[in-house]
C-alpha cells in the first residue's frame, strides 16, 4: 500500500506543471497567448531545466504572433497561471527594453538587457515540509511597472522556479513567459541589464538547493538585485 501511495504521489508531482498564457492589465484579463508569446510548453506545461538553454529568454522562438499592449508606467500587469503554481520556489519578474529601431514584436530579448523588477522570498521557521513561498497555489500573479523607467517597447518576463527536486544541478524547474508591452512613461531610467540565458548558473545557491533537509535558514534569489527607482 505504501509503495502504491508513493507511486501515485510521484506521478502527480511529475505532471504538476504550469504555464502563464494570458496578460493581465489593471485587473483585466486578455486572451490566452494574445499578448504573451506562446511558449513551447503550451501543451505539456513542462519546465526548462537547462539554465543555459536559449529557451530561458522567453520559452518561445520568435514572437509567436503575439500582439503588443500599450500600458503606462505605474500600471499593474501580470499573468494568469494555468492551472496554478504547484511547486515551491520564487516568483521573479524582469523587463527588457527593445533597442531603438526595434519593436516589442521584433525584439529577441538577447544581450545584457534584462533588469529585475520583482522577487519574492520564502517563509522560514518551523515547517518540516521544507521552505514555502507566497506564490503557492496562485492562479494569477501581478506586479507594478516601475514609474521611473524610460518609455519604449519592452518584454515583460515572468519566471517561477520549482525547487522541489533541486538538490542536484539541473533539478530546478523554470516556468516562464514573456509579454509584449509599449510602455508610456515620464521616467528616464534604463537600468543595467543581464543576459537570460547567461545570468544564472546551475550551481547558484538559489537554484541548486535542498528545500527539505537540512531545512535552509536563508535563501538567495538567483539573478541581479531588484532595481530601485
Ligand atoms: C508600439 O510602438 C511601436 C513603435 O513606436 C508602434 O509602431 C506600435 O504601433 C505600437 N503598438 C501599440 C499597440 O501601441
Ligand atoms: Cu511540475
Amino acid at each position: 500500500m505504501k509503495s502504491i501511495a508513493a507511486a501515485v504521489l510521484l506521478a502527480s508531482a511529475a505532471s504538476a506543471h504550469y504555464t502563464f498564457p494570458a496578460l493581465i492589465h489593471n485587473g483585466q484579463k486578455t486572451g490566452d497567448w494574445e499578448y504573451v508569446r506562446k511558449t513551447e510548453n503550451f501543451q505539456s506545461h513542462g519546465p526548462v531545466q537547462d539554465v543555459t538553454s536559449p529557451l530561458m529568454t522567453c520559452y518561445a522562438s520568435g514572437n509567436q504572433g503575439a500582439k503588443t499592449l500599450s500600458v503606462s508606467a505605474g500600471d499593474t500587469v501580470g499573468f494568469t497561471i494555468d492551472p496554478d503554481i504547484q511547486h515551491p520556489g520564487p516568483m521573479q519578474y524582469y523587463l527588457a527594453k527593445a533597442p531603438s529601431g526595434q519593436t516589442a514584436e521584433s525584439f529577441d530579448g538577447k544581450g545584457n538587457v534584462w533588469f529585475k523588477i520583482y522577487e519574492d522570498g520564502p517563509k522560514f521557521g518551523t515547517s518540516v515540509n521544507g521552505l514555502s513561498w507566497p506564490s503557492d497555489k496562485l492562479t494569477q500573479t501581478t506586479v507594478k511597472i516601475p514609474t521611473c523607467i524610460a518609455e519604449g517597447a519592452y518584454l515583460l518576463r515572468v519566471e517561477h522556479i520549482g525547487l522541489h527536486s533541486a538538490s542536484q544541478a539541473g533539478g530546478a524547474q523554470f516556468y516562464l513567459a514573456c509579454a509584449q508591452l509599449n510602455i508610456t512613461s515620464s521616467g528616464t531610467k534604463t537600468p543595467a541589464g543581464v543576459a537570460l540565458p547567461g545570468a544564472y548558473k546551475a550551481s547558484d545557491p538559489g537554484i541548486e538547493i535542498n528545500l527539505y533537509y537540512p531545512l535552509p535558514t536563508s535563501y538567495t534569489n538567483p539573478g541581479p538585485a531588484v532595481m530601485t527607482c
